[in-house]
């Protein structure tokens, strides 16, 4: 068989389930993955050279050959994953990649101006940019507090930045002609046992109440908040738990970012889909694989990410969820590391679009509980892979069988000169 005749035999398998492959292509090629511009260059960012180790919070471990070394090198590294990618996706930017022209330019001076050449790079390519404050790697960041610090100075410090950064997402958004997320997370927390943990959170809603003090068009920024439960160096206590920005967001009308990596390791994200959708509108994710800690690795099809895909399908809101990729693993080809994590996405996507879920909820309803576990398992051994690469083939992307050797060939001719 050819791969047209594989495709139509594999749609023929899933229409005797009930599910239209169509249907779900055509859904599948209309939604977009915010992909993280930091992957490229191990969350080093473009200021000066001597803000360029990541730290405070953030771990990056390998020292593979072939990082972008500055803003030409990591557009054209983008510009390849952006290839290898079925479909039409974002880029999610951090304000430490500015297009700073050499000059030093500190978070709290930050403005539109050092992304108009991002914004104009992006559109060249059609492609909507997300935004991201950066409060870790920084002096300021170093004493594990910054907007929940007891110093005025490093509080006012961070608050500036952070409007500020709001400042450029609304500008991108205005540009683009949608909605920039601009998602906060900071590194604020302790090692060991804190007594004033109500003083710290306390800090922390007031300087975000300062920080979301401007109105913007939320047809041009959109706001969102990242938990986390512990971090390297915060093991004790985070501020910025899910309670708290929960409980922030709720009130204020801002939208919580879930990443994979931020809850107990056996906690799933997935299960929180529908409790949130029945309060809120619209979810920000972050997907990423968490190994043993939030160790952010690449993302793989893996059943987590399957069972987060189908709670987004299964809530009816998949349009109203905002995916966005966050892992950094710097010990392997970054831009195959890319590719992986995105298709990955995507086929969980799919996989989810693919499941006959009126029917598993008839079984589920009527009772018939083996009979949905096994349609479950009868899923996982139909022709999902013939689908995948229909998809692929629709969006001139390459298959899975060419990805290796495509990614081989951006490394020997452009990634492996690179010293
Ligand atoms: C850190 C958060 C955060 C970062 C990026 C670089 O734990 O996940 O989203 O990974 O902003
Ligand atoms: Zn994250």
């Amino acid at each position: 068989m050819n791969d047209q005749q594989l495709f139509h035999s594999a749609e023929e398998r899933y229409s005797e389930l009930g599910v239209e492959v169509q249907s779900g292509l055509e859904r599948l090629a209309k939604l977009d993955l915010s992909i993280h511009c930091w992957q490229a260059d191990d969350v080093g960012g473009f200021e000066t050279p001597d803000a360029k180790l990541a730290g405070g919070g953030i771990q990056v471990t390998g020292n593979y050959p072939g990082k972008a070394r500055s803003l030409e090198e990591l557009r054209a590294d983008l510009q390849t994953v952006f290839a290898l990618l079925p479909g039409k996706h974002r880029l999610a930017l951090h304000a430490s990649y500015g297009d700073f022209a050499g000059k030093k330019i500190d978070r709290d001076q930050v403005a539109p101006e050092h992304f108009q050449s991002w914004a104009e790079w992006a559109s060249t390519h059609g492609i909507s940019l997300d935004f991201n404050s950066t409060f870790f790697s920084h002096p300021l960041a170093d004493s594990g507090f910054t907007l929940s610090s007891k110093n005025h100075e490093v509080r006012s410090f961070w608050i500036c930045h952070a409007q500020a950064c709001r400042e450029i997402g609304a500008f991108l958004g205005e540009r683009q002609g949608n909605p920039c997320i601009h998602n906060l997370w900071i590194p604020d927390g302790a090692k060991d046992h804190t007594v004033d943990r109500f003083g710290y959170r306390r800090l922390l809603a007031e300087s975000l109440d300062a920080i979301y003090e401007r109105d913007y068009d939320p047809g041009c920024l959109k706001d969102s908040l990242e938990s986390k439960l512990f971090g390297i160096g915060s093991e004790a206590f985070v501020v910025g738990s899910h309670e708290f920005y929960l409980g922030y967001a709720l009130s204020r009308g801002k939208l919580i970012c879930l990443d994979s990596g931020h809850f107990h390791p056996t906690e799933s994200i997935a299960d929180k889909v529908s409790a949130l959708f029945q309060f809120v509108e619209e979810l920000v994710f972050h997907v990423s694989r968490p190994m043993r800690w939030d160790s952010d690795h690449v993302v793989i099809l893996s059943d987590e990410l399957r069972e987060l895909c189908a709670e987004l399908v299964r809530s009816g809101k998949l349009e109203r969820c905002h995916v966005g990729l966050d892992f950094f693993d710097a010990t392997l080809n970054r831009i195959g590391s890319y590719a992986i994590g995105a298709r990955a996405t995507l086929k969980a996507f799919l996989m989810a679009l693919l499941l006959p879920h009126e029917r598993l909820r008839r079984y589920e309803e009527s009772g018939d509980f083996f009979a949905r576990l096994g349609l479950l398992e009868e899923m996982k051994g139909l022709p999902f892979g013939a689908v995948w690469d229909e998809h692929c083939r629709r969006m001139n992307a390459p298959l899975d069988r060419e990805l290796i050797e495509r990614v081989q060939r951006y490394e020997r001719d452009v990634t492996g000169r690179r010293q």
